[in-house]
């Protein structure tokens, strides 16, 4: 009971906001809920609000020898908060093929990112299947600062470095009738231990206009360098105006189609997360309010934003 009085107050929530154990596999998940692995559920947490050992995770980081990338700076994104510090925003993730309790950083080793290729196929005059680095050397690659709201109320800003979601899009120059995108992680259970939950390979979708809006980006990096592993290397999905969730992680194939993708969350917990998953503060999830946001590492408390401060970059694409 003492170590529950050392939590931040938004770790009981986002305790209650982690649904996959009950829907994925709730008797393997229950049994895993030995002392152990709460211990370890703690530690991992405190890591996500600095107080364990800033230089282990320093050193972690270092290790994964990401490399820096060239980039032009897009100034059209300002921030109206200072960013998450590196270190934080990389050891508190949601991955759930690796581990569902924010300490992904330390269960990614067996999984391999290179080589990686991407399949980008369906309704579209020009399929391909392209290794990452010749797909980015196509690409105009940009750093945009973007603040990033997960469903389970944290929320940080980061520093991303990728391409519009767009060019990729005129690329392989879709047909007529393609009304929507998916996008699914790689799906190797070999190498992730849970993936062998059922649901997997990690799903989402976007309607073509959101596609094409300029906020969505395709990440390869992230302050400055390559992706590390537990924000979704070597290249995944960023969304800034949806919940966190939508924002899918290392994808390894991009599919137009003509009718709406089923999508992971979506189809677990359908009442619980739409398939639009636009971030208002007014609209509550079904177990807790969305009206504030606290910001990872230093636990500031702040106002969520109708679409995560990203209104005026939406323009019409919602009839409200
Ligand atoms: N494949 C996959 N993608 C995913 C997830 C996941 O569990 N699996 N979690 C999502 C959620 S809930 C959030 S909030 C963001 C977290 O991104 P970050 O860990 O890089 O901050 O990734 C999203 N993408
Ligand atoms: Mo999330």
């Amino acid at each position: 009971m003492t170590l529950i009085k050392i939590f931040p107050d938004w770790f009981i929530s986002e305790n209650h906001a982690t649904p996959e154990a009950v829907f994925l596999n709730r008797r393997r998940f229950l049994k895993g809920l030995g002392l152990g692995a709460i211990a370890t559920g703690i530690s991992s947490t405190l890591i996500g609000c600095n107080f364990t050992n800033q230089d282990d995770i320093k050193e972690n980081l270092k290790s994964a020898n990401l490399k820096a990338l060239t980039f032009t700076k897009n100034s059209s994104f300002s921030l109206d908060r200072p960013l998450t510090d590196e270190a934080v925003a990389a050891t508190y993730n949601n991955y759930y093929e690796f581990s569902g309790n924010k300490d992904v950083w330390k269960h990614v080793d067996k999984f391999t990112t290179h080589p990686w290729t991407l399949e980008i196929k369906g309704l579209v005059n020009n399929p391909q299947t392209l290794a990452i680095e010749d797909l980015i050397a196509k690409m105009p690659i940009e750093e945009r600062l973007y603040r990033h709201r997960c469903v389970e109320t944290w929320a940080m800003a980061v520093p991303w470095i990728g391409f519009p979601l767009k060019e990729l899009i005129k690329l392989v120059e879709p047909k007529s009738n393609a009304k929507f995108v998916k996008l699914s992680t790689f799906f190797r259970p070999e190498e992730v231990s849970r993936q062998d939950l059922q649901s997997y390979p990690y799903t989402e979708g976007l309607t073509m206009a959101e596609a094409m809006n300029d906020l969505a980006i395709l990440a390869i990096g992230i302050y400055g360098h390559e992706l590390p592993k537990q924000h979704g290397a070597p290249i995944r999905l960023v969304v800034p105006w949806k919940y966190g969730f939508k924002s899918i992680k290392s994808i390894d194939k991009i599919e137009f189609t003509d009718r709406q993708p089923a999508t992971f969350w979506n189809t677990l917990v359908p009442n619980e997360y739409g398939f639009e998953a636009n971030v208002n503060p007014n609209q509550p999830h079904p177990r807790w309010s969305q009206a504030t946001e606290r910001m990872l590492g230093t636990g500031e408390r702040r106002k969520t934003k109708l679409y995560n401060g990203y209104e005026s970059y939406i323009g019409d694409l919602y009839q409200v």
